[in-house]
């Protein structure tokens, strides 16, 4: 079979909820991958950095493996020799009291945002069914009906209503319109994405999500920090908030939790918070199984081992210092943080981001673009300085065709 004999068949059989590059892979090693014809590419987008680790780390395929023909899933029905270790190890590992194990990041949102609440009734002494959580203009945290409730995003919430009340939205990286709703005394939360990655990696001002804590602390209000796609030393510290030296009330992790290898997410939080959910309150079948458990302590353990945020932090610099150089007409802006970047792309000729990346694609690397004009720019963070410049390389290769 050849690439559009898989993508007739994915049309045929598969629902039509994404529009793919029209690039079939099969294989993945580290910053690589292989398509069906044999073909390798960088991959610059990690799988919208699930595979900061690199694609099939050996380290958590072991873990994998080891534990896959040992005990796979209990339920929480009953204890497993697994999943105390693992909260114990990632508790620790973040400086938290406990965590809540969930599987894909949309679930640990929505926890987030059900703990949240439970803290508003419990603790802060809301009114029932009053609670307000503020979230902000261009977010992403899952496709969920609750989720998308706090979307401004039109291909999120389209012919989706009726949506889950609740929800205040303010204009991101504004401390005053985050002030102003904070006047409210029904908010409860306010829930943020340190940098917005499906907006098109905005990175917020300096000392935007410090100002931001100390106002949520001033008025008693969660700051729940979404670090599903920004933690996990993508943006060149083990979490986004540590640039500023923001401790989340409540932190939402997931994506490159496994490494890429499996659904894993977590919301940590301290006693006061989390022991607000009582037995039977909240749970999931897959959540917290002993096959997550050895495989997320195995990508935890690579991101210190290999210094990935060092290594992010340097290549990311490499990244838009050599993207800044390039002479084209269609680089309007490049923009990030360690390596989570964007290049925003002007249009010419009638020639596009999707353009772009069909020639980065062609030339070996492969990217995609988010909201039509901007091209996100994430490769797994175990990419050497070698293999960058030779990525560069081709990127640039690919925008002189447009010249
Ligand atoms: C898609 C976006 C990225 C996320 C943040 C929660 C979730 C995501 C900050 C939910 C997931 C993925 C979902 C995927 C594309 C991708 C994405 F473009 F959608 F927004 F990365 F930017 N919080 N992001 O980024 O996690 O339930 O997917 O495990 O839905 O198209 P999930």
């Amino acid at each position: 079979m050849k690439t559009q004999d898989y993508i007739e068949r994915e049309e045929k059989y598969g629902a039509h909820n994404y529009h793919p590059l029209p690039v079939v892979l099969e294989r993945g090693e580290g910053p690589y991958v292989w398509d069906v014809e044999g073909k390798r590419y960088f991959d610059f987008l990690s799988a919208y950095s699930a595979v900061n680790q690199g694609h099939c780390h050996p380290e958590i395929i072991k873990a994998l493996k080891d534990q896959a023909d040992r005990l796979t899933l209990t339920s929480r029905a009953f204890y497993s020799s697994v999943l105390g270790e693992y909260e114990e190890y990632i508790t620790r590992y973040f400086g938290y009291d406990k965590v809540l194990p969930m599987n894909s990041g949309a679930e640990a949102d929505e926890t987030a945002i059900k703990l949240c609440r439970k803290w508003a009734y419990k603790k802060k002494g809301i009114e029932q069914n009053k609670a307000k959580i503020i979230a902000c203009e261009g977010n992403f945290h899952g496709r969920t009906i609750t989720i998308i409730s706090m979307s401004t995003d039109p291909d999120s919430t389209g012919d989706y209503g009726p949506f889950t009340p609740g929800f205040l939205i303010i204009p991101y990286n504004d401390t005053d319109a985050l002030e102003e709703a904070l006047q409210d005394p029904d908010v409860a939360g306010f829930l943020v994405e340190p940098i917005q990655g499906e907006a098109g990696v905005v990175v917020p001002d300096e000392g935007y999500l410090r100002k931001s804590y100390e106002l949520c602390k001033k008025h008693n209000v969660l700051f729940i920090a979404d670090e599903i796609q920004t933690g996990l030393c993508r943006t060149g510290k083990l979490l986004a908030c540590d640039h500023e030296g923001v401790r989340p009330d409540i932190l939402v992790l997931g994506k490159a939790l496994s490494g890429g290898v499996m659904p894993i997410s977590a919301v940590l939080a301290d006693d006061d918070i989390m022991l607000t959910i009582k037995p039977g309150e909240h749970g999931s079948t897959f959540g917290g199984n002993p096959l997550a458990g050895k495989v997320g302590i195995a990508a935890l353990e690579v991101l210190k081992n290999e210094k990935l945020s060092e290594n992010a932090v340097r290549l990311g610099e490499i990244f838009r210092k050599e993207m800044k150089a390039v002479k084209s007409d269609m680089i309007e802006t490049v923009r990030g943080k360690g390596l989570l970047n964007a290049v925003v792309i002007r249009p010419k000729g009638g020639k596009t981001a999707w353009d772009v990346c069909i020639a980065m694609k062609d030339k070996g690397v492969i990217a995609k673009p988010t909201h039509g004009h901007i091209i996100r720019f994430a490769p797994p963070l175990v990419i050497n300085e070698e293999q960058m410049a030779e990525a560069i390389s081709l990127i640039k290769d690919a925008f002189k065709l447009f010249e």
